[in-house]
């Protein structure tokens, strides 16, 4: 079958995935945001939809005071007895945290804290019912913070959350930097040891070892790194943290990160990192994994969601889940009045670490989001990779103004708000590569409004590398979002289609 890649677009990192019975389930990092760790479901392993978060209540993890990129880091996602388990970092936050729910799509529990120090935890059980976490043993706090401890493994009680042992450390890849995203499989007469190592960079490799105990010695197979970019001219880079995943018709897959790079000498990365997914081959007991091919299917689809008809006081139930807001829910946030949705600020704008900010992420490249508004206040449309980076066309009675902001570096210019003006669009404008200055960049972004003739109005174009993780050194990827500073900005229309020619 032909695979759709990004399979997950717009910021999905860290994806792990699951089969049981006909269905698939696959979760992802979301850091900062919430709701948080979406469950996607497909029947197929190319169509998913997003049919439930794990983390939609204030308390599973703890957000407030984690610095913007922390909090949920690496989830696994796992079925056993009846139970499904999705155990995750919440980074600089709670810790490492157990989740169960009985139904991916009902509702999921609080988080049981667990003892390990560490992230990216993985859990497997043996046949005599043994559950093992296997973890990145990097220190998040105290004295040795930033210390990497390899790949490290300990039996757990999963009604205390206590490890049942000191955690020993096991196989840690071929030398590479930062071991990491271990996973443990029963496959055959064999536990897998699968893990990332190389950093989550251009380096970004998957490794696998193999033995006959759950705790090792491992043996690592002859070719790692088994799946790697690095050095590589192919379009999709950074590949890496991988989950495997076999089809009831014993076909296998593995699903992990990557990036779409862009500009002359594919240098950035705009929507961060994303799901991908490519076939597996077993070759004398070790899996053999097809380079990332892209096919931006999934990527290219328009995203309109229409809040015209809301009355007062019912908020709509066909309200996306993928619409996220910065460490709080996007309910607590918004109030249906009639016509829209209404945000109200805080006094604070893109520049706080908690705006009052509803958003989605950018899916496609050539992206052009309009938001028809009715602001009493100051607010606006911004394009956030986070509180440091970010451009915006922030609107008050009087005024337009347009924001380039690029840590501690702001450009603001300032334009007469023409009367009765409502929608306002960010659009970026994908570039053909080339060794010149408009080739060199990835994208350029436009940020304007449409006049009453129905015109584009361009007030600010800029260079779009400063939104990338390359530049913003960041986990997380480009959002487009509403925000509210002052008084209230009322949402009566978002959607997300292909941008414009020039
Ligand atoms: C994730 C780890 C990583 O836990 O980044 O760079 C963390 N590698 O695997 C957040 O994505």
């Amino acid at each position: 079958m032909s695979l759709p890649n990004p399979l997950i677009a717009g910021f999905n990192p860290d994806p792990s995935v699951l089969r049981v019975g006909e269905d698939y389930y696959l979760v992802t990092s979301t850091f900062e945001y919430l709701p948080g760790l979406p469950i996607y479901h497909s029947r197929n392993l190319t169509d998913w939809t997003l049919i439930n978060h794990v983390v939609t209540r204030q308390g599973q993890l703890q957000l407030d005071g984690v610095f913007t990129g922390g909090s949920a880091w690496a989830p696994t996602i796992r079925f056993h007895d009846g139970t499904y388990y999705v155990v995750v970092t919440d980074a600089g936050g709670r810790g490492t945290l157990i989740f169960t729910a009985t139904d991916p799509a009902g509702e999921w529990t609080d988080g049981l804290l667990t003892d390990i120090e560490g992230i990216d935890p993985d859990i497997a059980w043996d046949e005599d019912g043994n559950c093992y976490f296997t973890f990145s043993g990097l220190i998040l706090s105290g004295d040795h913070i930033g210390t990497h401890l390899g790949i490290q493994q300990a039996k757990l009680d999963l009604n205390t959350g206590k490890m049942l042992e000191a955690p020993r450390s096991i196989w840690s890849g071929t030398g590479l930097m930062f071991p990491e995203a271990p996973h443990l499989y029963h496959i055959g007469d064999w536990w897998y040891l699968m893990i990332a190592e190389g950093g989550t960079e251009r380096g970004h490799g998957i490794s696998i070892a193999r033995s006959k105990s759950p705790e090792g010695p491992f043996e690592g197979a002859p070719n790692n790194p088994i799946l790697s970019a690095r050095s590589t001219i192919r379009p999709i880079q950074n590949t890496g943290h991988g989950d495997l995943v076999q089809t009831p018709e014993g076909k296998w897959y593995v699903i992990c990160l990557g990036v779409r790079t862009r500009g002359g000498v594919r240098s950035f990365s705009s929507h961060g990192r994303e799901t991908y997914i490519t076939t597996v081959e077993w070759v004398d007991g070790w899996p053999k994994m097809e380079p990332i091919h892209v096919d931006e299917t999934n990527s290219h689809r328009d995203f309109v969601a229409d809040f015209s008809a809301v009355k007062a006081g019912q908020f709509p139930t066909d309200f996306s889940g993928e619409f996220i807001s910065i460490r709080r829910m996007p309910q607590q946030y918004l109030e249906a009045v009639d016509g829209g949705l209404r945000l109200t600020g805080t006094g604070e704008g893109m520049f706080s670490p908690n705006p009052s900010f509803v958003g989605r992420r950018q899916c496609r490249f050539d992206a052009r989001v309009v938001a028809d508004l009715t602001v009493d206040g100051v607010g606006g449309l911004t394009l956030r990779y986070d509180e440091t980076f970010h451009y915006d066309i922030e609107i008050s009675k009087h005024e337009f103004l347009v924001r380039f902001a690029i840590n501690g570096l702001n450009h603001e210019t300032k334009f007469v708000a023409p009367a009765g003006v409502k929608q306002f669009f960010i659009q970026c404008q994908a570039v053909k590569p080339g060794f010149n200055a408009e080739g060199m960049t990835s994208d350029w972004v436009q940020l304007g409004y449409i006049a009453s003739d129905g015109t584009d109005v361009v007030l600010e174009r800029f260079d779009g590398r400063y939104l990338s993780s390359e530049v913003c050194c960041s986990f997380t990827g480009r959002v487009y979002g509403v925000y509210a500073k002052t008084g209230t900005v009322t949402i009566h229309g978002y959607s997300e289609t292909a941008s414009k020619a020039d």
